[in-house]
């Protein structure tokens, strides 16, 4: 009886020292990765996903999807003036003529509709996801309670 017992708590720490191991593992991974790329994911980020076109009467992409702190342009490629209001009273635009720009930094996830005040119909959505390098570093604390977890076993 004693004994059976004993031997399943050694299996329980070779298990636990196992799953410790590939927990290492994988947070080296995931560290050295948040570590190298990131300047270039985070240009990335910026100069591909972060501009919205007023062109023939809509916001194009709708909805567009961005990390946390990302600023967001848009830019009026119609021959009319447009406007860019925040649904929820975030951000507002003046009245943007051709060619000019508007600008707002996210630095909160969620969603966030808006539309045009002089043509309520055009209406867009910024989807804003937490940041990633945010993200890799709750990933790498939830294994680590994990593991330290299993370890009590
Ligand atoms: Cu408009």
């Amino acid at each position: 009886m004693q004994r059976s017992k004993m031997k399943q708590n050694r299996t329980a720490r070779i298990i636990a020292t196992a799953i410790l191991g590939a927990a290492f593992i994988v947070s080296l991974v995931l560290a050295s990765s948040s570590l190298r790329p990131r300047s270039t994911t985070a240009a990335q980020e910026k100069s591909s996903t972060s501009v919205v076109s007023i062109d023939n009467f809509s916001f194009v992409p709708s909805p567009l999807e961005i990390y946390a702190g990302t600023q967001a342009t848009w830019i009026n490629k119609d021959d009319v003036p447009h406007t860019v209001v925040s649904t929820d009273h975030k951000f507002k635009s003046q009245a943007l003529d051709t060619g000019e720009k508007f600008s707002f930094t996210f630095q909160d996830p969620g969603t966030y509709e808006y539309f045009c005040s002089v043509h309520p119909k055009m209406t867009g959505k910024i989807i804003v996801k937490p940041a990633a390098a945010a993200n890799r570093v709750r990933i790498g604390g939830a294994l680590l309670v994990e593991a330290l977890w299993l370890l009590r076993l």
